[in-house]
């Protein structure tokens, strides 16, 4: 399932804007909420259609205080999760989010997620662009 043809919509009322057009997001979903914790994670697949690098500098939703690109890396021999300020994505190329690796970190999550529940988010480009999509939330368990 494609989230392009929503945000097409959603851009059609402000000036067109060459890189939302050129990114298609899928498959977004968050794991659901685990009691106690305020944070949360987001998963997409996020590929650039363009015919040029696009660079995704930040997120945000209104479900959470804020939201982070961060990255699983093995340091020490421990997976630990940094933050990715800049994340370049080449023309043609699709990125997977994904548990253990790239991931959307919700800071602050307002109403714990439940299966079934829709988030809606805003990737941010370094162009000054920006691209909403709708992820779903799922069961871990
Ligand atoms: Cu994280």
């Amino acid at each position: 399932m494609y989230w392009v043809k929503t945000s097409t919509l959603i851009l059609a009322f402000i000036p067109l804007l060459a890189t939302a057009a050129e990114v298609e997001i899928s498959n977004a979903w968050l794991k659901e909420s685990i009691p106690g914790s305020e944070n949360g994670a987001g998963y997409f697949t996020i590929s650039n259609t363009g015919t040029k690098a696009i660079t995704v500098v930040g997120a945000n939703t209104g479900a959470s205080r804020a939201v982070e690109v961060h990255q699983h890396v093995l340091r020490d021999g421990m997976m630990r999760m940094r933050r990715v300020p800049e994340l370049n994505i080449e023309a043609g190329q699709t990125i997977v989010f994904q548990p253990g690796g790239y991931h959307l970190m919700l800071f602050g999550v307002k109403n714990a997620f439940k299966p079934g529940d829709q988030v809606e988010f805003e990737l941010h480009f370094s162009d000054g662009d920006s691209v909403s999509f709708d992820a779903e939330v799922k069961t871990i368990r």
